[in-house]
Parts: structure tokens; sequence; C-alpha cells
């Protein structure tokens, strides 16, 4: 289905004089507190975040799946419903494919396809965690790191072909993220395993072509329970390094023990030039999945502090710390909510703690931190952290053509009915 224009108007219009209210105190308090509002309004909404495809059909857990209906059957389906949600918000402009869960039938078709939904490919990321129907050889104890040189080859060749995929789609970067690891002491030897992976991604890193980039994802636990081979961001920065320039280390932020000061890990890869990218979702104990800032907003704040301070020219000390160009994508996926709900509320919640992050004083910070006035910097931080900036990423939507209340219009336009109307109340995503 396609959002249409009119009727995103007549929404945008029942809601345009509240919101007018409510920007207008806004940025007269902004203004007044040295914020320059129009710049501000540029930068959020130039922000976009891609969406995985794993994303827009109900996930699940080991213990059962709880399909929605009208879930995209094929990728095609699954570009329309990014198409959707970059209609209602603007801001979600790119898809990022998993292969073999996604293969392009016509690569060529498709890239019109996303053409004319506005879209672009994200990152494509290859699988060797699951073994498929045609595979000769089996990833049960790992691929790029696994003991037989055999089925090391047939993980290479198979990110070369996701590499070769991607350049036909004009993706230009890479994900990988490895199972491999161990579930029990003793099972597999640390450094054999860390040397056998860098070897196999140095051959993956062959085949990128030069304009393209390479993400190195870190998880500490499952599916192996005991060790894993690229588990923190310290073995993901050394692969990295040791790869080469073209190699970054991406954060997902459920990738962590519980506690860890995701924050300091994104400062400590800005500060090496080493950090490449997003995985963003949000969590209670581990990799949940959940909603992007439905657990812990003010950590998703946070964590946004450091970008935006990473990515200021005048943080910007030496050469290695000049501001790269970040990919920002979701990766949440789960068993409760409409996954285009999920997906509009992760986008929002990315983008509020931006434009928060975008309201610190950096200044003032700084200069609370040099007199070790710890009070204060609270103070800075938290004032920035409880500003409601919500009116000003529903301005940027409606400037852009967006819904003021994407949600809202969704459920009003009772866009979920239509896809079941289409699709059928019991379609299957591929994927998870
Ligand atoms: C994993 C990783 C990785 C992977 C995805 C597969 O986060 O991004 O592609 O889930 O569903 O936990
Ligand atoms: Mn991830
Ligand atoms: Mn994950």
């Amino acid at each position: 289905m396609i959002i249409n224009s009119n009727s995103v108007a007549d929404h945008n219009q029942k809601r345009e004089s509240r919101h007018r209210k409510k920007l207008d105190h806004l940025s007269a308090v902004l203004t007044e507190e040295g914020h320059a509002v129009q710049p501000l309004l540029k930068k959020i909404q130039a922000f976009q975040v891609a969406i995985p495809s794993w994303a827009l059909g109900t996930g699940g857990t080991r213990f059962g799946r709880f399909a929605g209906g009208g879930e995209p059957r094929r990728l095609e389906e699954k570009m329309e419903d990014v198409g959707l949600l970059h209609a209602l918000n603007r801001s979600s402009g790119a898809i990022s494919l998993h292969i073999p869960w996604d293969l392009p039938p016509d690569p060529i078709k498709i890239r019109f396809l996303a053409n004319s939904f506005g879209l672009q490919f994200d990152a494509v990321n290859s699988n060797t965690f699951q073994d498929q129907a045609d595979q000769e050889l089996s990833y049960k104890f790992g691929s790029l790191a696994h003991t037989d040189a055999r089925v090391r080859q047939q993980a290479i060749a198979h990110h070369a072909e996701v590499i070769r995929l991607g350049v036909e789609l004009g993706s230009k970067s890479l994900t990988v993220w490895l199972a491999d690891g161990s579930c029990f002491p003793g099972q597999q030897h640390f450094r054999r395993a860390f040397e056998r992976t860098l070897a196999s991604l140095r051959e993956v890193y062959g085949c990128l072509p030069a304009d393209w980039r390479m993400f190195v994802e870190y998880k500490p636990y499952e599916p192996n329970f005991y060790s894993t081979v690229v588990g923190d961001w310290g073995s993901s920065l050394l692969l990295c390094q040791k790869l080469g320039e073209q190699a970054y280390s991406l954060v997902d932020l459920g990738h962590h023990l519980p506690n860890t000061n995701v924050e300091q890990i994104v400062s400590r890869l800005m500060m090496e030039g080493k950090l490449g990218g997003f995985h963003f979702n949000d969590s209670k104990y581990g990799d949940d999945d959940l909603t992007v800032g439905s657990v812990r907003p003010y950590q998703l704040f946070l964590v946004f502090n450091e970008l935006v301070d990473g990515l200021s020219p005048d943080s910007a000390r030496d050469e290695k710390a000049k501001p790269p160009q970040l990919a920002w994508m979701i990766d949440a996926s789960h068993n409760v909510k409409d996954p285009l709900e999920d997906l509009l509320q992760s986008v929002e919640a990315i983008k509020i703690a931006y434009a928060q992050a975008l309201l610190v004083d950096r200044k003032a910070l700084e200069a609370a931190q040099e007199t070790n006035d710890a009070a204060r910097a609270q103070e800075i931080l938290q004032h920035a952290f409880r500003t409601d900036v919500r009116p000003l990423l529903a301005e940027t939507r409606l400037r852009a053509g967006a819904a003021l209340d994407p949600l809202g219009f969704y459920r009003e336009d009772r866009v979920r009915e239509t896809l079941i109307k289409e699709r059928g109340t019991k379609t299957v995503t591929t994927g998870l």
C-alpha cells in the first residue's frame, strides 16, 4: 500500500494549531538559552535511521513466535513497509538487507523499486550463524573461526557473494556479525580461534570495493554461552585495527553485559576513529531487542551525548578523531508489538535522544568537568535530557510532508488492517 499524501495533509491540518503553540513556546525558550532553532531543525531533519529487513516481521524467542497479520512475504513487500515508514516520518530512508533471507531476485528491479520509495540500501548483512538447505558444510561449530579450513572457505565465499550483491544494489558497507564461539570451557582455543577469524576476515576485507566499509559487530554471548570470538569492543577494535582503514567497529546497544558503560565505549571508539555505526535497540537484561528508548532512554541520551561531542568539529583534536560518517541502524524485533509501530517508536526515540544531545551546553559542561563540579555537570546533562524536544521533531516532519503524529496516523488510517487485507492474516516473513 502507498500512504495517501492528502490523508497526511488532513491529519496534519487537524493538529497544526496545537503543534504551533508547542513549537512557539519551545523555540522561545531555546532561543533565550542561546540556541539557533533553524539549524537545529536542519540537523534533526537530516538524521536518517536505516531499518533492518528482519524487523518488519514479528520477532520471536526460542519459546515461540506470535506473528501478526499482513507481514511482508518477500523483499519487495519489506521495502514497501520501509517505504510506508519513510512516508510517515521522512526519517527512515534506508533499508538493511540480510543475505540469504533477502536474496534480491532481480537487483536492478529491486533498486528501481527502492528508488520509487526514496530508499537507499544501507549495510548488507551476512549470515553464517544458520545452515541453509543447500549448504554443503555446517556452521554448527562456527564459520570464519571454524577449525576446518573448508568451512572457513565456504563462509568467506558467502561474504564475497554478499558484497557482490550489495554492489549491485548500491550498498556501501558490509556488517559482519559472527556467532562463532564456544559453549563450554576448553572447547575452543581462544587465540587460535581469534587468529583464524582474523585470517578469514582479511580475505573478506580483500573483496571490499575501495569505497566500502566493513563493520565488525561484537556480542558477548548467545548462541554460544561460554565464549564468543568477537565478544567485546576490544576484540572488535583489535580486528579492525589489524584489518585496515576500511574496517570499523559496530556497537549494538544490546550486545553488552548488564551495566556496561556503553557511552564510554562509544567515546573510546570515536577517539580511535574506529566507530563505524550502531544497531539501536533497548534491553533490560541482555540482547532483548526491545523498542529503542523503551527501557533506558537516559542511556540512549548519554550515548548521543558522546556522539554529538565526538562529531562536533571542535572536538576533533587530532586527525584520527575526525568525525567519521556513521551508519545508524535499528536492530530490534520481538514478540508483542506491531513491528511497524515498534519501528516508528524506535526512530522517534533515536531522534529525540539526538535532539536532546544537541542541546547540551558543551562549553559549560567542559568547564564543570575541568573544575570537578559533578553537581553542575549533572544539571547540564539533565537539563538537556528533560527538555521536551518533540515539537522540533514534529516540525521537521511537517516541513518534509510527513505526519505530525506518525503512530497516530498509522492507527487512524488503519494501515495494518489494509496490509492484512492485501497480504492475508497468516503471512510468514523470511528471517529468524
Ligand atoms: C544478532 C546481531 C546481528 C544479526 C542479527 C540477526 O545483532 O546484527 O544480524 O541479530 O537477527 O543478534
Ligand atoms: Mn545487531
Ligand atoms: Mn543482537
